[in-house]
């Protein structure tokens, strides 16, 4: 098992991580910069490491500080959390060369999975259910381009192999329009990526956000662990997801994930995983491979009783998998709410002094924060400080234990979005269930 490991990140993910380690008996390593050192999983590490200042750029993503500080403490692993260097191919690639394990996939995964148009090639190869598209990058050719769009049917999306989580996006709803939006778009990706390598989709105008999450050991075992919905969302920031998806039934659940764990098993993944697919009238297509843990990993935690930071430290420790796809029982209902130190109304970060903090309780609450009572919020980083989650029996039981639990909840001294879940928890259609990706901002008045 690995020995010591450092946690490259901040936050409620840097103490869930800390948190997993010490029930393992790892040893943990706080890497954190100057604005940081206040932060609670700083506090209970066992060894600490200034990386330096605040800016992230100087700090959370300085890759030579952070291998050196695994250098200087004798730490064997490095966990990236999410975010910052989680997902960028060359961390992983220097961590390894230098003789670590990078608690996450090979580089390799991570570098075939940020190029979307490589990701959807191996997923319809492993048979997962793709939007209609073009299969491949467009050319130079605008005929063909026409005739391409004119097949799958308008209106099409163009994106950026090297896009994802909403940016190089542009959609195209008619002829005319088609061959000036391929030239811009690829402009933008060749200024904001490095590379003006895009593709064509249909585009789908009232989907949900459904992804699965994956785990994979180095054994050639692989399992799904069910889908979490993460439709209700603003700017591509995520807002409130649950597990499982309404209305997905236990035999397309099965399909679904059967297939993602056969793409797992044939690219040869390792670690935690999320696929991610747009799901409309009743049908499931793939949109992007995320290669890191995410943010919201505890709604599938609940229903599966699946540690999942457990299942990467072992994985990464040469550990099979502790379960197998046959035990994967789902049990009731999970929700969880981010909570974002931000004006309500205008969405405004609202960094500053915690002056009071009360975290809810009770049966099937869980709440993920590193704040506490006289914490400052830095100003320097994202504005998520804690998730509220909830699990139930059901549905309906959840819904009724977040609802208590938000007005339970007291947070002094920063604006926080806890009054806008109080009220999306009164709106008949989220109560309802399987509402799309638009939902939250038609209902914000935003478009
Ligand atoms: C789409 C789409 C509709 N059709 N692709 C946005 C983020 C990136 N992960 C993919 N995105 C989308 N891709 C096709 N073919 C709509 C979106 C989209 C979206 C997706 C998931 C969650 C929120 C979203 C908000 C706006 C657009």
């Amino acid at each position: 098992m690995l020995d010591k490991i450092v946690i490259a990140n901040r936050g409620e993910i840097a103490l869930r991580i800390l948190r997993a380690c010490r029930e393992m008996d790892i040893k943990t390593v706080a890497v954190h910069s100057t604005a940081d050192n206040n932060l609670k999983h700083v506090l209970l590490a066992d060894e600490t490491v200034c990386i330096g200042p605040p800016q992230s750029t100087e700090s959370y993503l300085n890759m030579p500080a952070i291998i050196s500080a695994a250098e200087v403490t004798d730490a064997t692993g490095i966990h990236p959390g999410y975010g910052f260097l989680s997902e960028n191919a060359d961390f992983a690639e220097r961590v390894e060369s230098s003789g670590f394990t990078f608690i996450g996939p090979k580089a390799d995964a991570i570098r075939m999975m940020g190029d979307k148009v490589s990701a959807i090639r191996a997923m319809k190869a492993a048979g997962v259910p793709t939007v209609p598209g073009s299969d491949g990058p467009l050319g130079d050719d605008a005929d063909e381009n026409l005739r391409l769009a004119r097949d799958i049917g308008y209106p099409i999306i163009i994106k950026a192999a090297a896009g994802g989580g909403g940016r190089g996006m542009r959609v195209v709803h008619s002829e005319a329009s088609l061959t000036a939006a391929i030239t811009v778009t690829k402009a933008e990706a060749r200024a904001g990526f490095g590379s003006d390598v895009v593709y064509m989709e249909k585009f789908l105008e009232k989907p949900r956000h459904v992804e699965f999450q994956l785990l994979a050991d180095t054994h050639g075992n692989a399992i799904h662990l069910g889908e979490r919905d993460c439709s209700m969302q603003r700017r591509h920031q995520k807002v409130i997801e649950e597990a499982p998806a309404p209305g997905i039934s236990e035999e397309q659940r099965n399909e679904i994930g059967a297939r993602c764990v056969k793409a797992c098993l044939e690219m040869g993944y390792r670690s935690a995983g999320t696929f991610e697919f747009l799901y409309e009238d009743g049908e499931f297509y793939f949109i992007e491979m995320n290669t890191r843990l995410q943010v919201e990993h505890p709604v599938t935690e609940m229903i599966t009783g699946v540690d999942i930071v457990r299942e990467q430290l072992r994985i990464a420790s040469g550990e099979p998998l502790s379960i197998r796809q046959e035990d994967v029982k789902l049990q009731g209902h999970a929700i969880e709410c981010r909570i974002n130190a931000e004006d309500p109304k205008t969405f405004m970060p609202s960094p500053g002094m915690v002056t009071l903090w009360h975290s809810p309780g009770g049966p099937g609450i869980r709440m993920e924060s590193h704040v506490y009572s006289g914490y400052k919020v830095p100003p320097y980083y994202d504005s998520m400080i804690g998730k509220l989650i909830a699990h139930g029996e059901d549905r309906d039981a959840a819904f009724a234990r977040m609802k208590n639990a938000l007005t339970e909840i007291v947070i002094e001294g920063i604006k926080t979005n806890v009054p806008l879940h109080q009220e999306i928890f009164q709106h008949a259609a989220f109560k309802e269930g399987g509402t799309d990706i638009h939902y939250l901002e038609k209902r914000l008045g935003l478009v």
